[in-house]
């Protein structure tokens, strides 16, 4: 079997890069290692950068999207019982993002490839990466009892943090740098109202709350939680009930309690694999890197990692130039460590540090105040959410 790119995983990077390319006429075969059932089943993300949107749009697949999503431009800091507006569509000149889940993108991803017949292979298992540091990469895999094989031009690693692509490249060739942070978020999915129209980012003394939504009648709340936590200790009750204790007391009248659809923890974490391209091997999105979920900024670099590639590889195939190909890596690292550096910012400032003592509380609570009470301060927040420009 043979194809112009092989793509590892079927997330919305691959999924996504699937669509750039054959927007731009190349070939692809998707690998994922799990069923489409299972893929759609993880509920990750929920604020699109106007980015994104664009990549969705021009892929033509936006269109559910704008039905659906909803545009936010603003959203709330509380702390010390009191919430404050940040007002992004203010600060940034009329810039917005838009709240529409990752499922969904993902589904509507999924549905467009499987509508045009493109290849995607799922449960496809022991996927192993072969001599992308030379002309001719492959790509074998076992399925159904059998070993099969893909040969191709380039390997696009678009499986994850966890995934074989990154676990690929020999050691001396790649660089880590990585923080992990001393708790986890335990979020909650349920068919009931959001407590406002926008979502509110909450720092408490017992902890982080997030209430987001993905609809006016789907909520999806987050509180933090210690690392050897475990859902089976959170029944619903307690979760609404440490929920109700962290917000604020306007939003904790208005918080609509119900059964939960799904419940999972997430390890908080700051990763970033450098350089991102290995001869024909090119890592994008989480397989490269990681942010905390506090600026909201994972898929969006997903995608703007696979914009970059998508539009690389169709230089090298329809202009017959390398110099996209050759940029890769600088140009998403640079947007990268930029969110990553948002990212670890707005994460320390709103959730409870065990180890930073009372003087760490009083420096964030200062930096809050500084943050609502200054144009200056809320303007770097805002410009910095609704996602630097390109
Ligand atoms: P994914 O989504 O992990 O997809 C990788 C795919 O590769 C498959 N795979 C393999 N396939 C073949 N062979 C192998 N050996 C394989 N190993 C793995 C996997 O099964 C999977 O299908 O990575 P991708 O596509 O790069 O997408 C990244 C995003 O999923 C991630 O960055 C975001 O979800 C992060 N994130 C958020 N990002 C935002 O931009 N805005 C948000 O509001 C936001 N909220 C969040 C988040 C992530 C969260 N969690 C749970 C980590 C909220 C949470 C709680
Ligand atoms: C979500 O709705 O899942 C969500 C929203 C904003 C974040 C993180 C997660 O910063």
């Amino acid at each position: 079997m043979r194809t112009q790119v092989a793509i590892i995983g079927a997330g919305p990077s691959g999924l996504l890069l699937g669509a750039l390319l054959h927007k731009a006429g190349i070939d692809a075969v998707i690998l994922e290692a799990k069923t489409p059932d299972y893929v759609l089943g993880r509920i990750r993300a929920g604020v699109l950068e106007q980015v994104c949107v664009d990549l969705l749009d021009e892929v033509g697949v936006g269109a559910r999207m704008h039905r659906e999503g909803l545009a936010h431009g603003g959203f709330d800091l509380a702390f010390g019982g009191q919430r404050h507006r940040i007002d992004m569509k203010t600060l940034t000149g009329g810039k917005q993002v838009m709240v529409y889940g990752q499922t969904e993108v993902t589904r509507d991803l999924m549905d467009d490839r499987a509508a045009k017949g493109l290849p995607t292979i799922y449960e496809a298992a022991s996927v192993s990466l072969h001599d992308f540091d030379g002309a001719k990469p492959r790509v074998r895999w076992q399925k159904d009892g059998a070993t099969h094989e893909l040969e191709c031009d380039f390997i696009a690693g678009c499986d994850g943090f966890h995934g074989v692509s990154r676990a690929s490249v020999p050691e001396s060739a790649i660089r880590h740098y990585e923080r992990v942070y001393p708790f986890g978020w335990l979020g909650l999915l349920s068919d009931t109202p959001p407590v406002s129209h926008e979502l509110i980012y909450t720092r408490h003394e017992r902890g982080f709350a997030l209430c987001s939504m993905r609809s006016m009648t789907r909520s999806r709340h987050y509180v933090q939680c210690s690392l050897d936590d475990k859902v089976e200790n959170w029944s619903d009750e307690r979760f609404w009930t440490e929920l109700r204790r962290r917000l604020d007391p306007e939003a904790a009248e208005r918080l609509v309690t119900g059964p939960s659809i799904e419940k999972s923890i997430a390890p908080l974490r700051s990763f970033v694999a450098e350089p991102m391209r290995f001869g024909r091997l090119f890592l994008a999105g989480d397989a490269a890197h990681i942010v905390p979920p506090t600026g909201a900024k994972g898929l969006n670099l997903a995608a703007t990692d696979v914009g970059y590639l998508g539009r690389a590889i169709a230089e090298h195939y329809n202009e017959k130039s390398d110099a996209g190909i050759d940029s890769y890596s600088e140009r998403c690292l640079r947007r990268i460590w930029r969110a990553e550096r948002f990212s670890w910012w707005f994460t320390s400032l709103m959730h409870k540090f065990p180890e930073t003592g009372e003087f760490g509380e009083k420096m964030q609570l200062a930096e809050l105040d500084y943050l609502v009470n200054s144009v200056a301060a809320s303007t770097a927040m805002a410009e910095n959410y609704v996602g630097l420009p390109l």
